[in-house]
């Protein structure tokens, strides 16, 4: 074997694990269906709006002819939304399938996300470019955005470049928003009676598009343990100088996945998780103070140092904030022109105080101005308030320190506080993917293609039994639209992929819920390390906790 000098090189050369089923010669593998689906909510709606993809079969690759894989085709592929550790992979696993049906198939790849289709943007693929990508980390190799298509002239744009590219199949790899753009498109394509068939891939680290069928989403392992490691060095700093409490933000736009899977990992002292605080119907005030409740606590033994994780999306299920973020999303869609035409803080406080409800409007006041102006910065394409620009871990500290500074005021003992603020987001979306991510990525993208060649469409790629050797892994399709549910976005219902949030049964909460007494008050840290791509398979390949909780 060549030399190799550093860790990219060195990636470039590993051969990713495929699970058996996938392996072999592609116009043996076929598809077994299941039942008709349902999709989880609304179904009246959805069977209306999706009146040609709604309700398809469960499919599940298995051996079979199918003849069809060797033909000349055409395909493109799309990078959506947010990065992730492995979309690479996901294109690398594709391209392989695609020339392993037939060498004289074409890959192209849409530039700058959705935006690209709508533009007839694209590169081909070689196996130059291919090459120069396996195993990395990031989505530059083609780039991604957020465009959601909604408008018709979008719709007739996207249908414009797959006639004139005589586009056989397109492969949207994307979060839930993504996919959701995916099941419209594909059953726009069936309306119009267009061939292009449509396949989604999960993506996100987030870890919020997920259900008994798909049991991750890629990026989430990597950047966890990225996240992770980052926590670990930083409960080993605290514990060594023992002076600073260090609130930490994780994203995950909404779900509490991340910070959860990183909690297991670190053993942290707190850990909010948003969908308690939304069970608990918890205030502000409530969290600040049992934050406090905690750092007293470890100060009367002398531990005036410690570690708060916080999930990106905490704000929005803080019972008054999340009125107040709901108001502001609807007022700020409806009343858009009059909005964007305020300039200052001061006058955008005014047309709140006659727009919002009391409550809100009062909730917002509350807040320190510098966080307050985050709330109004503005919405993504699909409508959402961008969580990852909302500094909830300096609301926090402030809030924490106001209240230690109350408490010792009337006589109780706090100890000394001093706190650093963090927060860990892009730092671990295009980290080069695990060895899990690497092999899941590419088995999707592969099994993409398996999905086209048997004329699917409005289909999202599906691996699974992933706690199990990569070579047992099973591999199939489950239909978008089993997947959606009616949403109230930009001020009115939408079809939507519905995100799936931390389960307050499931175990993996279950099992935090009954150490995190133990870890608030005596250190208990966990030093997880950085990833480690080369070993032993039970250091190297191991999967999140999460899924390793849940699966098992
Ligand atoms: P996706 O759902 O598209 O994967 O993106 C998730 C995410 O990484 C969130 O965790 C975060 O809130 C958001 O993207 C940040 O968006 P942006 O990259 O546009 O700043």
């Amino acid at each position: 074997m060549k030399s190799v000098s550093d860790l990219q090189t060195a990636r470039y050369a590993y051969k990713p694990k495929l699970p058996a089923v996938l392996n072999g010669a592609v116009e043996k593998l076929s598809l077994g269906f299941g039942k008709k689906t349902e999709a989880v909510s609304d179904k009246k709606e959805l069977k209306e709006l999706f009146a040609h993809t709604y309700g398809k079969p469960l499919a599940q690759v298995q051996k079979g002819k199918n003849p069809a894989a060797l033909n000349k085709i055409k395909a493109g592929v799309i990078l959506s939304g947010g990065q992730a550790p492995g979309g690479h992979n996901v294109i690398c696993g594709l391209y392989d399938g695609i020339k392993k049906g037939n060498e004289d198939s074409v890959l192209l790849g849409f530039k700058g996300g959705p935006s690209g289709l709508l533009e007839n943007d694209f590169i081909k693929f070689n196996d130059k470019i291919i090459d120069e990508y396996r195993n990395t980390g990031g989505f530059d190799i083609i780039g991604s955005g957020r465009t959601k298509i909604e408008t018709p002239e979008q719709y007739a744009a996207a249908a414009e470049t797959a006639k004139k590219n005589k586009l056989d199949a397109l492969v949207i790899i994307g979060g839930d928003d993504s996919n959701t753009n995916a099941a419209l498109l594909a059953e726009y394509f069936e309306t119009h009676k267009i061939k292009t068939q449509v396949i989604g891939v999960p993506k996100t680290i987030d870890g919020d598009l997920k259900n008994a069928l798909i049991e991750t989403s890629f990026g989430f392992d990597t950047a966890c343990k990225t996240y992770s490691e980052l926590i670990g060095n930083l409960a080993r700093d605290a514990n060594s100088a023992k002076k600073y409490w260090h609130f930490i933000k994780l994203m995950g736009r909404s779900a509490s996945h991340i910070a959860l899977e990183c909690a297991l990992q670190t053993q942290p002292n707190i850990c909010l998780i948003s969908e308690e605080v939304e069970a608990n119907k918890s205030t502000l005030r409530q969290i600040t103070d049992d934050i406090c409740a905690v750092i007293a606590k470890r100060a009367e033994g002398g531990e005036n140092f410690g570690l708060v994780l916080i999930p990106e999306g905490l704000v929005e299920f803080i019972p008054e904030m999340k009125t107040l973020i709901a108001e502001l999303n609807d007022k700020m869609a409806l009343k858009k022109d009059e909005f964007e035409a305020l300039h200052d803080f001061e006058q955008k406080k005014a047309w709140l105080r006659a727009n919002l409800s009391p409550q809100s409007f009062n909730a917002f006041d509350a807040l320190p101005a510098a966080i307050a102006a985050q709330f109004l910065a503005d919405r993504d394409p699909h409508g959402n308030v961008q969580v990852s620009r909302i500094d909830t871990e300096k609301l926090l500290a402030l809030a924490v320190e106001k209240r230690l500074a109350e408490m010792k005021k009337a006589g109780n003992y706090c100890g000394k506080f001093s706190s650093y603020t963090h927060f860990f987001g892009y730092e671990g979306r295009c980290a080069f993917p695990s060895n899990f991510d690497a092999d899941y990525c590419y088995s999707l993208g592969f099994n993409a293609f398996i999905l086209i060649a048997n004329g699917l469409t409005g289909y999202l790629s599906s691996v699974r039994n992933l706690v199990k050797p990569a070579k047992e892994w099973t591999a199939g399709g489950v239909p978008l639209t089993m997947m959606m549910n009616m949403e109230q976005r930009h001020g009115s219902k939408k079809p939507v992929i519905k995100k799936a949030l931390v389960e307050l049964k499931g175990k993996p909460f279950k099992k935090f819920a009954s150490q995190r007494e133990k870890w608030a008050i005596k250190t208990s840290y966990l030093f997880p390390g950085a990833i480690q791509y080369f070993g032993p398979s039970e250091v190297c390949d191991r999967p999140s906790k999460t899924l390793m909780l849940e699966q098992n």
